[in-house]
């Protein structure tokens, strides 16, 4: 399991109705997986979030199988057709169809009903397996440091302000880097969630380079006792291939300076990007070797299925997604409670 913010985060759980009565729907979609672990008002607001994926996914699946008495190979291209559409991918939706056809004889399945337990029980399987290669290498002593990627406009310095707060939640005391220096509303984007949330931000001028920028920052935190300190980095340079020679100097530089830094190299990727997202994380990992992903915007799109997809092309695990713009809006990636969050029966069709 990828605990280790969690733990990091041992703090967390905020107060409000921690352990009020689970609506009955969410005790309801409970009832067939072991139960997920945030109180229903959270576990509703997943949902609600990820109703465009629904939709486009798990409803689409319902629609289908309504009033269906078996399972033919009509109803499976079709099923194809909603997985493609869902953004699973085509190697992964052939993966998934393959296997389910093989438990279909198997355990000699006829109702369709049965096919929607077995593709969800497959799909969170792929969840699952990509955070069994989840460690991390957390430092004996000093700070914690998380460098943040990924192309411009994919959500990286959101996702900093959030992450930022739940550490700050749980008690952590946070440094915030400015090294995207390409421009300088950047900088000051950092500085508003500084101020916002209370922490420090460590910044210089546009256009500085980020290697020194980061130095600077390891420097000034060395004496100061940070727990954790996040690394914004630029989507953004002239060109792709400087780009990822930066964030290499970035690494080599921090490593040699903190040695055990980064100990996290998270990149993010935007949900609503589709499978674009696929090649971004196989570029940026080959430069310099992630460690954990976040997906963003998973409210604002049907395309959610990408998690589904990330996942069983990567043994990446995802340490959070993003679900809205808010502070508060930063979750833990849970592959039961997403799941569930997906094909869970509430209020779905009759
Ligand atoms: N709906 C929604 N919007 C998000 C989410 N995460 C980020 N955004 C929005 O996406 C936009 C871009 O976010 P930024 O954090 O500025 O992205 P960035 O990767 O830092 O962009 P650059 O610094 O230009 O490379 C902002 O309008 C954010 O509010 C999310 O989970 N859901
Ligand atoms: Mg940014």
């Amino acid at each position: 399991m990828l605990n280790w913010f969690k733990k990091k985060l041992s703090g967390e759980t905020p107060a409000p109705a921690a352990s009020t009565a689970v609506a009955p729907e969410t005790a309801s979609a409970a009832a067939s997986t072991p139960a997920p672990p945030e109180k229903g008002s959270l576990f509703q607001r997943l949902r609600e979030r990820l109703g465009k994926t629904r939709d486009a996914l798990v409803s689409r699946v319902d629609t289908l199988f309504l009033g269906r008495k078996v399972i033919d190979d009509e109803l499976l291209d079709e099923l194809e057709e909603i997985l493609i559409t869902a953004d699973l991918g085509a190697a992964t939706v052939l993966d998934l169809l393959t296997k389910t056809r093989e438990q279909i004889k198997r355990d000699q399945l006829r109702d369709p009903q049965a096919l929607k337990a077995v593709l969800k029980q497959l799909i969170q399987g792929y969840l699952a397996q990509a955070e069994q290669g989840a460690t991390l290498a957390m430092p004996e002593s000093g700070p914690f440091v998380i460098m943040v990627l990924g192309v411009n406009g994919v959500g990286k310095t959101t996702t900093i302000g959030k992450l930022a707060y739940k550490f700050k939640q749980a008690g952590q005391r946070v440094l915030l880097v400015a090294a995207d220096t390409f421009r300088a509303a950047a900088i000051e984007q950092l500085q508003v969630w500084g101020e916002r949330i209370g922490v420090e931000v460590v910044a210089q001028q546009q256009g500085a380079d980020p290697s020194s920028v980061i130095y600077d920052a390891l420097d000034y935190a060395r004496p100061r006792q940070f727990d954790v300190i996040i690394i914004d980095t630029a989507g953004r340079l002239h060109t792709k291939v400087n780009l990822m020679e930066e964030l290499k100097k970035i690494k080599r530089v921090m490593a040699k300076q903190l040695p055990g830094a980064p100990h996290e190299t998270m990149l993010v990727l935007d949900a609503t990007t589709g499978q674009n997202g696929i090649s971004q994380a196989r570029q940026f990992n080959e430069a310099v070797e992630i460690t954990g992903l976040t997906l963003t915007k998973l409210d604002g799109t049907a395309k959610g299925g990408i998690v589904v997809n990330i996942c069983r092309e990567f043994k990446i695990p995802i340490r959070f997604i993003g679900i809205g713009e808010q502070m508060e809006d930063l979750r833990d990636f849970d592959p039961a409670q997403f799941v569930e969050a997906l094909f869970g029966n509430n209020g779905g069709a009759a």
